[in-house]
């Protein structure tokens, strides 16, 4: 017998930072919606990562890791973004590293545990296991932490089990018709994906804490002669810290500059000419209404 039934549905991706995500969501997705680094606040937004095959549209929620300490505003908007996204979907899937359990996952548990939707449990990482004998013990042990619909080994990044995954997912998700048109894969505009793809480059080249006190923003997005111009400014918080991203003659500006460029050139499958500049506003990153200027107010 033939599947005949039509499915669509929300499946939220939650997890503490830096356990893979938006590595996941974009390999289902087959392309980047979502940006990834090794570093917290990679993702700040709620990000709509949208696959349609036949008779099945899966909506994924990709989300900022929910994080202990949030006392600064963008904790506090990070953390409701995860937050508020539990009551409104299908299904959840629950990320951690098969390499570490910890106070932050438990966090996450708790958080949880208060909720009716179902949730099943992504142990990601598994190509990282040393020792294969490893992993059973590993499932079982993570497995008794709650009451999950499922249990399921991945590899975000290698693409290890992700069609089972996906497999799994679909028998959660209600019978509808699809939500979005066919050939829309997320919710956020071209302008938007241009800003977080700077933020990855800035997040990967440069060091320690520097990355949270930067935020970008697009001035200029148009398409002339086939070219699609592009103007962005990244925001700081202070005088040092404008001085790091531009860098010695300029160079990591111009490695942030040619890296976000070839990744938007793909994206947006046209050439695109690239300008940047650094300014600098002091204190934005705790100031609630300095962010929703900022572009920080998609969340209600
Ligand atoms: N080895 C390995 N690394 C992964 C895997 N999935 C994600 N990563 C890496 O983990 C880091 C955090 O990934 P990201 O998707 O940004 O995590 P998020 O904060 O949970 O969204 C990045 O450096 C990824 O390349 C995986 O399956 N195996
Ligand atoms: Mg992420």
């Amino acid at each position: 017998m033939t599947e005949t039934i039509a499915r669509c549905g929300f499946v939220a991706i939650v997890g503490r930072p830096n356990v893979g995500k938006s590595t996941l969501m974009n390999k289902i997705l087959g392309q980047k919606i979502s940006i990834t680094s090794k570093k917290r606040q990679t993702t700040r937004h709620r990000i709509l990562g949208i696959k349609s095959t036949d008779n099945l549209q899966v909506i994924y929620v990709d989300t900022p890791g929910m994080h202990l300490g949030g006392k600064t505003a963008m904790n506090r908007y990070m953390n409701r973004a995860a937050n508020t996204v539990l009551s409104d979907v299908d299904l959840v899937l629950f990320v951690i590293d098969i390499s570490k359990w910890s106070k932050e996952d438990d966090n996450v548990l708790h958080r949880l545990k208060r909720e009716q939707v179902p949730v099943m449990l992504v142990i990601n990482k598994v190509d990282q296991l040393k020792q294969k004998e490893q992993l059973l013990p590993k499932i079982a042990e993570f497995s008794s932490k709650m009451e999950f619909v499922e249990v399921i080994p991945v590899s975000a990044k290698k693409g290890n089990n992700l069609d089972t995954l996906q497999e799994l997912i679909e028998s959660y998700l209600p019978e509808s018709g699809p939500l979005f048109p066919e050939e829309q894969v997320t919710d956020k505009s071209e302008r938007f994906i241009a800003s977080e793809i700077i933020r990855e480059k800035l997040m990967r080249r440069l060091q320690q804490e520097l990355p949270y006190a930067l935020t970008t923003e697009i001035e200029t997005f148009k398409t002339d002669k086939g070219i699609l111009h592009i103007a962005a400014v990244i925001w700081v918080e202070r005088d040092t810290q404008k001085k790091i991203v531009i860098g010695k003659n300029g160079e990591v500006l111009k490695d942030v500059g040619r890296s976000a460029r070839i990744d938007m050139e793909n994206m947006f499958e046209r050439k695109v000419h690239l300008d940047l500049w650094v300014k600098v506003k002091e204190g934005w990153s705790d100031n609630e209404g300095l962010m929703k200027r900022m572009g920080y107010d998609d969340i209600n």
